[in-house]
């Protein structure tokens, strides 16, 4: 019954995946100077998909970040630090939404432990998601488990995904219907420390009627890239 959503979104997953793993090999080949470097990479990678974009991909390095919709710049990925890769495959019409947030340096120990805290809120909100939960329940355990760092995440938790990229439900401060069979939501808490830096991890989930299915699959081990460039600089 919902298999013309499913099928598209999932297959947009498969190509938001496919797209991250050759970002990652092709960074650490040290073939990206810039932001806009990876986004003109994603955007001919999802058309060479035959795919279209759900949304104008966002690559963000360093303090760029803390803009949780940051168009990308010039900004040199050299500079180091956190970069937040955000995009989606559309398919059918159908909107896939996935983020991931890869470091160029190496992280340092603090910057480690908050990652591992965005990781550990994004895995367990996901664990939450069935139909009839409350996206305003999920949203709100987000904010528990991402303790002190709360008050450094300024958007919602999650969106459903349709023909347009926010759609019902919402996981967020609002209350609204609760999540049903069928519905695929995103998965995306985030910390965004001023002036500083901003992490986020964003996967699609399936509601089931007895649970959830993941449609994301990257990996989110953090993946430190460090070319011989990074390498004296840091
Ligand atoms: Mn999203």
């Amino acid at each position: 019954m919902h298999k013309e959503k499913i099928r598209p979104i999932k297959a947009g997953c498969r190509i938001n995946d496919a797209i991250f793993s050759k970002v990652v090999a092709h960074a650490m080949a040290g073939k990206f100077a810039t932001e806009r470097d990876i986004a003109k990479f994603i955007n001919a990678q999802i058309r060479k998909a035959g795919a279209r974009n759900a949304f104008p991909p966002i690559v963000a390095i360093g303090k760029n970040a803390v803009d949780w919709h940051h168009k990308p710049t010039g900004a040199r990925l050299a500079e180091g630090g956190f970069c937040v890769i955000d995009f989606g495959a559309r398919v059918n019409r159908y909107c896939s939404d996935m983020t991931r947030t890869i470091y160029f340096g190496k992280a340092s120990a603090k910057e480690k432990r908050i990652y591992s805290l965005v990781r550990r809120a994004n895995e367990k909100s996901i664990l939450k998601v069935k139909a009839k939960s409350d996206g305003n329940d999920i949203y709100k355990y987000s904010r528990r488990l991402l303790g002190g760092y709360a008050r450094y995440f300024g958007h919602g938790l999650g969106h459903g995904l349709g023909k347009i990229i926010h759609a019902r439900p919402r996981l967020s401060r609002k209350k609204g219907r609760l999540l049903q069979e069928g519905d695929v939501v995103t998965i995306e808490p985030g910390v965004y420390i001023p002036k500083n830096f901003g992490i986020r991890i964003e996967d699609d989930v399936l509601v089931t009627k007895k649970g959830h299915k993941l449609l994301s699959h990257s990996t989110k081990e953090l993946i430190e890239i460090q070319t011989v460039e990074f390498g004296i600089r840091r």
